[in-house]
C-alpha cells in the first residue's frame, strides 16, 4: 500500500545514507522532504533530492520482464512466469553441461542487507557455485583488506562521522567529499571552525581540496611513498608516541625501518610533493593531540591499494592516532550499502556476519542456519574482475543483480566481449542498463521507496529504508525472484520474500561473527536512529566507537605492516606519456544507469569530459570544449576537453559515468592488488591528442 503520510527513509544512492522523508503527492508518486537525521541533519545533495525521478514508469524504468526472442534476437515483453522459467532453464542447462561452477553470480553494494544475504545464500545453497562476487570489490576492498590486517576487523569508519568535526587535524586522502558526499562537508567546515586543520591529498585541486589548509598534489599512484615519507619525518623529528606503540601495537621495528628507507628528498622525487610541504603536513598533523586519516578511492583503487592504506594506518599507529577518542583511521565507503553489502556473503570469500568461507567453524555455523551440510558449501571463488574475465570461458551462465559492468568494469570493452560470449545472462534491474540490454532475460525489480530493507552506512550504522509507494504493475522484488528461482531449481526449504523475515535469518547467521547483527531489529533501528554493529544481544547498545580499549586482533594489539613503495602497474613512457585518473562528478552516480535518467541531473552533468591543465592543452593545441582522443593500451576514448588549472600538468582526469565513445573504462588498467584484488582504476598511462571534430 502506498503511504498516505510522510515516510521516514534514506536516500537510494551513496554510503552517507542521508535521512529523508518521502511525502505522497497528488499525482500518485512521492516527493522528497527534509528529515532531521544525525548524519546529514536535513541536508541532501541533488541526486538524493531528485531520486523520485527514477521511480517513474513512463520512459524511465522497466515495467515488465523482457526475454530475448529466438526468432528476432530482440528483447521482447514476456510474462513473469515465462521469464522466470527461462532463467531457471538457462541456469540448469549451463550447470548440466558444465558443472555448478560454470554458473556465476554478480551482486552489488547498493543492494540492501537482505538482498545481499539472500543472493549469497542462493549462490551457495541453490546454485552450489563458488563463483559469486560483487562490485564492492571495485570499491572498498583495499581498505577492507588493510583494516583486517592492521586491526583484525573491517568497518569503514570506527567512529560516527560527526566525530570528524571534533578532532585536531584530518588528512583526507583521495576523497572528493564535496562532490561525492556533499552533506558531509559540514563536518570539515565545523572542524575548521573548531580550530582544527584539514590536509587534502589529491592530484586534482577539487572543491574539497579548496577547503584545505594544506593541499598536497602528488602524482597519481604515489600515496604509498607519501605516507612513508610523512612517517619518516615523524620518526626523524621525534614525534612517535612511544607509549602507545609499546602498549597497543606489534611490528613497529620493521615498519619503522621501511619508513626510514623513504627519506624526504626521495619521496619528493617519487610524488612530486616538495619537501617543505611534507614537513608542513607533519607539523599540522602532529601539532594537536588528536588526528584522523580518512581515505577514499584515490589511494585505494590502485594495484597496491592495500599496502597504501596500510602505510596511512602505520602513520596513525606510530603517532597514537588510533583506538582513542576523536582519533583514528577510517575509510569513507562508497555505495548505499557498501558496508553491509560486504558483510553478508556476496563476496567470493565470505559468509554472513563477515565470516570467512574457508573457516570450518564459520561454515558449520552458517550451514546450521541454512539447514545444509557444511561440506556441501562451496569454497571461495574468483574476485569480481577475474569472474568477469572468465565469462564465456569457465563461467558460461550469469545472474547479475545490482551492477552495470559494461560501464563500470575496468578494461570495459574486453569485459563487454566476455559478457557477449556467455551462453546465458539474466539481469535484475530497475532500468534497462547497458548490461541489462545484453541479457537473455531482464527482470524488472522494485527499488528503494517501493520496498523495505536495511542498509549499513559508512559508520557501520544499520538503517531502515521504508517502503513509501507501490511499484508499477509488472515489477517484483529481487527477493521474489530468488524465491521463485530457488523453488524451480529444487530448493524445498523456501526462500523468504518478506524483508524482515530475511533480516531475522541474517541476524542468526551473523551471530557470533565479526559483524554481529543479532541484537539489531527493525523496531530498534526505528527507535534508535540506527544501530551500530557489532550488536550481539537485544540488550547490547551497539558499538558507535570501535577499538577504544582493544583492537579486534587475538591479543588486542594493532599490527604495523612493513610496506615499501612500488611503482604503478603502468607508468607513463614515451608512447603513453601521461597519467590518466578517473572518478566522479557531483550530479551523476556510478555507471549513471539511474542518474542519467533524471533530467535535472543530466542538465548539470550532460556527458563525459577530459580534464587537463592549460599547459598540456597548449602543447596539444586544444581549446576548452574541443574533442580530444585519449588512448591507452586497452583502447581509445573521445570526449570534450575541459581545460582547468585544478589538475597536474602530467595527468588527465575522466569521470566514468557514461557508456559509448567517452567511456573512461575503455582505457583503465585491470592490474589487480595482490591482497584485495582491486583493479587499478586510479592510474594508467595514456596518450592524448586532438580528435577530429
Ligand atoms: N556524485 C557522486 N557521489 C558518489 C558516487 C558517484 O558516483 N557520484 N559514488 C559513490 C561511491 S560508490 C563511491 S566509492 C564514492 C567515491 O568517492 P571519492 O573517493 O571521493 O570519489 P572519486 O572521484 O572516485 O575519487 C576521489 C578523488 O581521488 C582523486 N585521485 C585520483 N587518483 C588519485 C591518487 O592516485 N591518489 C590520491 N590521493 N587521489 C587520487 C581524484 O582526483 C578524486 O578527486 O562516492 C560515492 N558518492
Ligand atoms: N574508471 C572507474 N571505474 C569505476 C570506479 C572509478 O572510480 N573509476 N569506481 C568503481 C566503484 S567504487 C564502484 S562502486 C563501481 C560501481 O559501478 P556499478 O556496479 O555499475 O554501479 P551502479 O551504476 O550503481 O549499478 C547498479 C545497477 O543496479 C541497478 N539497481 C539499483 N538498485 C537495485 C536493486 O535494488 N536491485 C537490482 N537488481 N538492481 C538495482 C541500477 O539501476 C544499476 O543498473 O564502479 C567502479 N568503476
Ligand atoms: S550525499 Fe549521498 S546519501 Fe546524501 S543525498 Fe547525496 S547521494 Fe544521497
Ligand atoms: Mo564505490
Amino acid at each position: 500500500m502506498t503511504a498516505t503520510s510522510t515516510v521516514d527513509t534514506h536516500c537510494p544512492y551513496c554510503a552517507l545514507q542521508c535521512g529523508m522523508g518521502l511525502r505522497p503527492t497528488a499525482g500518485g508518486t512521492v516527493e522528497v522532504v527534509e528529515r532531521d537525521f544525525p548524519v546529514n541533519k536535513g541536508a541532501l545533495c541533488g541526486k538524493g533530492r531528485t531520486a523520485p525521478g527514477v521511480l517513474l514508469a513512463e520512459g524511465v524504468r522497466l515495467t515488465g520482464p523482457l526475454v530475448r526472442s529466438g526468432a528476432t534476437g530482440e528483447l521482447e515483453p514476456a510474462s513473469w512466469g515465462a521469464a522466470l522459467d527461462r532463467v531457471a532453464e538457462g541456469l540448469v542447462r549451463v550447470r548440466a553441461g558444465h558443472g555448478a561452477d560454470a554458473v556465476g553470480v554478480f551482486g552489488g553494494g547498493g543492494l540492501t542487507n537482505e538482498k545481499a544475504y539472500a543472493l549469497g545464500k542462493f549462490a551457495r545453497v541453490v546454485l552450489k557455485t563458488s563463483q559469486i562476487d560483487y562490485n564492492g570489490r571495485f570499491c572498498m576492498s583495499s581498505a577492507a583488506a588493510a583494516h583486517q590486517r592492521a586491526f583484525g576487523l573491517d568497518r569503514g569508519l570506527p567512529f560516527p562521522v560527526a566525530d570528524i568535526a571534533r578532532t585536531g587535524c584530518v588528512i583526507l586522502v583521495g576523497s572528493n567529499l564535496a562532490d561525492t558526499m556533499p552533506p558531509a562537508l559540514r563536518y570539515l567546515t565545523e572542524l575548521k571552525a573548531n580550530g582544527g586543520k584539514l590536509i587534502v591529498v589529491d592530484p586534482r585541486r577539487t572543491r574539497t581540496a579548496e577547503q584545505a589548509d594544506l593541499h598536497l598534489q602528488p602524482r597519481p599512484g604515489t600515496d604509498l611513498a607519501l605516507a612513508l615519507g610523512l612517517l619518516h619525518l615523524v620518526v626523524a623529528e621525534g614525534l612517535v608516541d612511544e607509549a602507545f606503540v609499546e602498549e597497543r601495537t606489534h611490528g613497529w621495528p620493521e615498519a619503522r625501518a621501511a619508513a626510514m628507507a623513504h627519506w624526504p628528498e626521495l619521496v619528493e622525487r617519487i610524488t612530486g610533493v616538495p619537501v617543505p610541504a611534507l614537513r608542513e603536513a607533519v607539523r599540522l598533523f602532529c601539532g594537536t593531540p588528536e588526528g584522523m586519516v580518512l581515505t577514499a578511492r584515490g589511494p585505494e583503487q590502485q594495484a597496491k591499494g592495500t599496502d597504501t592504506v596500510g602505510a596511512w594506518i602505520n602513520l596513525c599507529l606510530a603517532t597514537g592516532r588510533a583506538g582513542r577518542p576523536r582519533s583514528g583511521y577510517g575509510c569513507l565507503t562508497g555505495q548505499g550499502n557498501g558496508q553491509g553489502g560486504r558483510e553478508h556473503g556476496q563476496k567470493a570469500d565470505q559468509l554472513p556476519g563477515y565470516r570467512k568461507l574457508d573457516d570450518p567453524a564459520a561454515r558449520a555455523h552458517v550451514a546450521g542456519v541454512w539447514g545444509v551440510d557444511p561440506d556441501d558449501l562451496p569454497g571461495p571463488g574468483r574476485s569480481a574482475y577475474e569472474l568477469l574475465d572468465a565469462l564465456g570461458r569457465d563461467v558460461k551462465g550469469l545472474l547479475l543483480m545490482g551492477s552495470n559492468p559494461v560501464v563500470s568494469a575496468p578494461r570495459a570493452a574486453h569485459i563487454t566481449e566476455r559478457i557477449a560470449a556467455l551462453d546465458f545472462l539474466a539481469v535484475c534491474d530497475v532500468v534497462l542498463s547497458e548490461t541489462a540490454a545484453m541479457a537473455d532475460v531482464v527482470l524488472p525489480v522494485t527499488q528503494w521507496a517501493e520496498e523495505t530493507g536495511t542498509v549499513t552506512n559508512l559508520e557501520g550504522r544499520v538503517l531502515l529504508r521504508r517502503k513509501a509507494i507501490d511499484p508499477p504493475d509488472g515489477v517484483r522484488s529481487d527477493l521474489y525472484v530468488l524465491n521463485v528461482l530457488a523453488a524451480h531449481l529444487g530448493w524445498e526449504k523456501g526462500f523468504a520474500t518478506n524483508p524482515e523475515e530475511v533480516f531475522d535469518e541474517l541476524r542468526r547467521a551473523s551471530a557470533g561473527g565479526p559483524a554481529d547483527y543479532s541484537g539489531i531489529t527493525y523496531r530498534r533501528i526505528a527507535e534508535e536512529e540506527g544501530v551500530f554493529w557489532p550488536c550481539p544481544a537485544d540488550s547490547h547498545p551497539g558499538t558507535p566507537r570501535l577499538f577504544l580499549d582493544r583492537f579486534a586482533t587475538p591479543d588486542g594489539r594493532a599490527r604495523f605492516v612493513p610496506v615499501m613503495h612500488r611503482p604503478s602497474a603502468e607508468e607513463p613512457d614515451a608512447e603513453y606519456p601521461l597519467y590518466l585518473t578517473t572518478g566522479r562528478v557531483l550530479a551523476q552516480y556510478q555507471s549513471g544507469a539511474q542518474t542519467r535518467r533524471v533530467a535535472e541531473l543530466n542538465a548539470a552533468a550532460p556527458g563525459p569530459f577530459v580534464q587537463l591543465h592549460p599547459q598540456l592543452a597548449d602543447r596539444l593545441g586544444v581549446a576548452d570544449g574541443e574533442p580530444v582522443a585519449v588512448t591507452s593500451r586497452r583502447g581509445r576514448a573521445v570526449a570534450p576537453a575541459r581545460v582547468s588549472r585544478g589538475i597536474r600538468p602530467d595527468t588527465v582526469f575522466m569521470p566514468f559515468h557514461w557508456p559509448g565513445e567517452g567511456r573512461a573504462n575503455t582505457l583503465t588498467n585491470p592490474a589487480l592488488d595482490p591482497a584485495s584484488r582491486m583493479p587499478e582504476f586510479k592510474v594508467c598511462a595514456v596518450r592524448v591528442e586532438r580528435a577530429q571534430a
